[in-house]
């Protein structure tokens, strides 16, 4: 009797402990006021997460650095590329309070995309990467990015599943012009309408290239897509750029990446670059829904009442040093990465939950 109420109590406790944000994180879309709900995050913070840590297994942090080669054919420019992982360079800061500054390697804190100015075998080397995980559907995907001034390189962060399916935010440092304080940023959806227009997206609805109102070179300022089933926006600093929803729209899921790159080419990223060029990453966000079945299934079981007043957390807006997975409680049954420094939040739930369970089990057998 006593062991059954004890063990009812303690199923109460662990139901009152049931984590913050089980049913998901939300937002509202600037220009309809609609909120939408994704059930899953990824949330690496570039500044303090080493991801070309040797000792970690392919993917642990779920992001890969790219080691491929196009030819100059491939590529369309006059250079080929060649993404290389000795070009993306963690560069952290150990005072995990401290958020901006220089790295432990000199140099913008967070991960250092290189293209460099040296030419090897007829390519143009620059860095790539991406998540490993291929199953990001609709979501809210946001970069801090501090971009190069050096001309001649493009930098992007986009969404990828294949060359007629992908959204893409991108920054012509040629493009840049501070005599006059011109700062445009591209904003492309490639889709068959613009793979018929020989890629060139600029022929099709889906192509915006947008003043930015401040220069994005001298500081980090937040990129963010935001992928919805019928449309996509654009924002910088949680202002609104564009929205679009045509038949551009990306109908699967796909991965993140982020990548610095030139090619020669006169007509995109022109370069290649004088002298060697850094664009710095300090974090990706992305909150979505996952196309993996065992990730919806998740979801049903720790979702068990959308209505409580905590199931649902409202994604804050534009604030680099907010993560929930470095909130007690607010990432229940997310952390599908290895997370570092910012893994409390799980240590504190499975250690709670073992113990609860352990509790349990051993009240049974008595
Ligand atoms: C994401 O998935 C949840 C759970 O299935 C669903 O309620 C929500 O509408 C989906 N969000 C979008 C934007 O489709
Ligand atoms: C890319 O090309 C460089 C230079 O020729 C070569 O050293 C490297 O092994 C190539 N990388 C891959 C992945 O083929
Ligand atoms: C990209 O994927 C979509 C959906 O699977 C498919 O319809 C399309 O043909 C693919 N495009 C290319 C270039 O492979
Ligand atoms: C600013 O400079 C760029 C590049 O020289 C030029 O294309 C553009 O027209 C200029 N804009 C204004 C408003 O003068
Ligand atoms: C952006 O600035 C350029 C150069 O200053 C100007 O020519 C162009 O019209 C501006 N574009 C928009 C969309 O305002
Ligand atoms: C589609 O986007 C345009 C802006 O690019 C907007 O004016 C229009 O209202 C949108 N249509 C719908 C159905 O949301
Ligand atoms: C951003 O998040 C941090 C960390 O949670 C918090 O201390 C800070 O108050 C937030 N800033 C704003 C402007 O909300
Ligand atoms: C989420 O919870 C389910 C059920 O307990 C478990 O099978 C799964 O491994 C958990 N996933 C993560 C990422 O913790
Ligand atoms: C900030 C932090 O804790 N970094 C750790 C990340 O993981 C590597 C490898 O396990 C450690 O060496 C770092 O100290």
């Amino acid at each position: 009797m006593t062991s059954l109420r004890l063990l009812a109590s303690l199923t109460i406790l662990s139901n009152l402990v049931l984590a913050d944000c089980e049913c998901g994180y939300s937002i509202i879309t600037a220009s309809d006021n609609k909120r939408h709900l994704f059930t899953d995050i990824l949330e690496s913070d570039f500044v303090h997460l080493d991801i070309t840590d040797g000792s970690q297994k392919y993917g642990e942090y779920g992001w890969a650095r790219q080691d491929f080669n196009m030819s100059s054919d491939v590529a369309r420019g006059p250079y080929g590329e060649s993404y290389t992982p000795q070009n993306v360079i963690s560069n952290n800061i150990a005072n995990e309070q401290v958020f901006d500054g220089s790295g432990t390697k000199g140099g913008d804190a967070g991960l250092n995309l290189v293209v460099k100015s040296d030419i090897e075998d007829g390519m143009v080397t620059g860095a790539d990467v991406s998540t490993t995980d291929t199953h990001y559907f609709h979501g809210t995907f946001r970069a801090g990015i501090k971009v190069t001034d050096i001309p001649g390189t493009c930098s992007a962060f986009f969404w990828y599943m294949n060359d007629t399916q992908e959204i893409d935010i991108e920054f012509l440092s040629s493009e840049f012009n501070r005599n006059n304080n011109t700062f445009p940023v591209n904003l492309v959806l490639q889709s068959q309408e613009s793979k018929d227009a020989g890629f060139d997206a600029s022929k099709t609805g889906d192509f915006k290239k947008i003043n930015l109102s401040f220069d994005p070179t001298a500081a980090f300022h937040e990129y963010r897509i935001d992928f919805l089933p019928d449309r996509v926006l654009f924002y910088a600093d949680a202002e609104l750029l564009t929205e679009m929803n045509g038949t551009g729209v990306p109908s699967t899921a796909g991965n993140l990446q982020v990548s610095h790159w030139s090619n020669g080419n006169g007509g995109w990223s022109q370069g290649p670059p004088k002298s060697d060029a850094t664009t710095t990453v300090s974090y990706v966000k992305a909150y979505f829904n996952s196309s993996l079945e065992s990730r919806q299934n998740d979801y049903q079981m720790r979702c068990k009442d959308p209505s409580a007043s905590t199931a649902v957390c409202a994604i804050p807006e534009n604030n680099a040093t907010f993560f929930f997975s470095n909130t007690d409680n607010m990432a229940p049954n997310q952390t599908t990465y290895h997370e570092n420094s910012s893994g409390r939040s799980r240590q504190w739930w499975s250690l709670l939950f073992a113990a609860v369970l352990a509790t349990s089990a051993w009240m049974v057998r008595i």
